[in-house]
């Protein structure tokens, strides 16, 4: 087993991944800029080191100082977390030149995954569903492009191969805008991504957003933990989380999720990954892989009793899977709220101090969170400030443990999403289940 792990991350996720450590003896380096002197889990961690300034680029971001300070404190492993440098081949690459063990996938896989069109060609080698589109890369050949949007059917949606998490897409409705919307998608696509290639879609209306939660070891064994359901969302962040996904069937599950497990064999890849997909009409439709442990990981956790980021750091250590597919049953159902310091007007991040802070508890009761009485959340990172997560027998139990744990905790201090929170839990709509992409949005412009 990895014996010191250097955490490469902050906030909850760094606390997340120092109290897995704890559980598996292992040591743990804690990094951070000086801004984050008085994070949490820098004051539990056995070493610290300060990596840089505030700015995420000259920290977190920053490899040099992160390698430099794997060296200095003689960690075996680096666990990067989410955002910042999870998803970089460059940063996978040279912390293993330099002797590591990355705590992710292999920079080639990473590398195909940030590529979409690649992706997405790996998933039809695979037999994963994928959306009715170009099958590759349109070039510059006008009549060919009208021809393959008519193929299609519109509206069809252009995104950029270099994209992902909603950044480089434009939806076409028609042919007369078609051409016009190739070229632009493509221009912006090589000013933000270095990267003008871009791909074409069929774009779907209104389809809910599900993804599946997979392990990989690197022996060539592969499980699903099920789905989850992020489909409520406001400009691509995610706000509350549930699994399992409402009104998926178990035989779906085992359909869809046995095509992931596949593709992983077929791939190679190892340790913990998300297949997004869309869905609409009863049908899965694969747009993205995530090759990082993702925020709402812990919904899974609680309906599979599963610890995900247990299982990476002894997937990276070189064991074997601990589970087979029929060891993993799916009970009863979580969801999880996003708390951020943020105004409930504009959305606009509320650094500042806590000067109060009471957490929610009791039964199914989970909070990811770093922060503490007197913490100040500063301004120069996400504003997310933790993760509410309740579980219940059924979805309603989940629900009204939420709605309980909601109106417990008392942030005072700065401002958060908690009262859009207590009105998305009390939406009869969301009550229902199955609401789609678009849903929160449309109740927040009409509210
Ligand atoms: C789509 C789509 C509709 N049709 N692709 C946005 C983020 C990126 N991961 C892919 N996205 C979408 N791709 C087709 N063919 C609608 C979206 C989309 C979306 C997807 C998931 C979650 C939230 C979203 C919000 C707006 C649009």
């Amino acid at each position: 087993m990895l014996e010191k792990i250097l955490i490469a991350n902050r906030g909850e996720i760094a606390l997340r991944i120092l109290r897995a450590c704890r559980e598996m003896n292992i040591r743990t380096v804690a990094v951070h800029s000086t801004a984050d002197r008085d994070l949490k889990h820098v004051r539990l961690a056995d070493e610290s080191v300060c990596i840089g300034p505030p700015s995420s680029l000259e920290s977190y971001l920053n490899i040099p100082a992160l390698i430099c300070a794997a060296e200095l404190t003689n960690a075996d492993g680096i666990h990067p977390g989410y955002g910042f440098l999870s998803e970089n081949a460059e940063f996978a690459e040279q912390v293993e030149t330099s002797g590591f063990k990355f705590i992710g996938p292999s920079a080639a896989a990473i590398r195909t995954m940030g590529d979409k069109v690649a992706a997405i060609q790996a998933m039809k080698d695979a037999g994963v569903p994928t959306v009715p589109g170009s099958d590759g890369p349109l070039d510059d050949n006008g009549p060919r492009n009208i021809e393959i949007a008519r193929k299609i059917g519109y509206p069809v949606i252009i995104k950029a191969a270099g994209g992902g998490g909603g950044r480089g897409m434009r939806v076409v409705e028609n042919e007369e805008s078609l051409l016009n919307s190739i070229q632009l998608t493509r221009s912006e696509a090589a000013a933000a991504f270095n990267n003008d290639t871009v791909y074409m879609e069929k774009f779907l209306g209104a389809p809910r957003h599900i993804e599946i939660q997979v392990l990989a070891d690197a022996h060539g064994n592969a499980i699903h933990l099920g789905e989850r359901d992020c489909s409520m969302q406001r400009r691509h962040q995610k706000v509350v989380e549930e699994a399992p996904a409402p009104g998926i069937t178990p035989e779906q599950r085992a359909e869809i999720g046995g095509r992931c497990v596949e593709a992983c064999v077929q791939m190679g890849y190892e340790g913990a990954g998300t297949f997004e997909f869309l869905y609409e009409d009863g049908e899965f439709y694969f747009i993205e892989m995530n090759t990082r442990v993702q925020v709402e990981h812990p919904v899974t956790e609680l309906v599979t009793w599963v610890d995900i980021i247990k299982e990476q750091i002894s997937i990276a250590s070189g064991n074997p899977l601990r589970f087979q597919q029929s060891d993993i049953e799916m009970h009863g159902h979580a969801i999880e709220c996003r708390i951020n310091a943020e105004d409930p007007r504009t959305f606009l991040p509320s650094p500042g101090k806590i000067t109060l802070y009471h957490a929610p508890g009791g039964p199914g009761v989970r909070m990811d969170s770093h922060i503490y009485n007197g913490y100040s959340v500063p301004p120069y990172y996400d504003s997310m400030i933790g993760k509410l997560i309740t579980f219940g027998n059924t979805r309603d139990s989940a629900i009204a443990r939420m709605n309980g744990a909601l109106s417990e905790i008392v942030i005072e201090g700065i401002k958060t999403n908690i009262d859009l929170q207590q009105r998305i839990l009390s939406d009869p709509r969301f009550a229902e289940g199955g609401t789609d992409i678009h849903y929160l949005e449309k109740k927040l412009a009409s509210e």
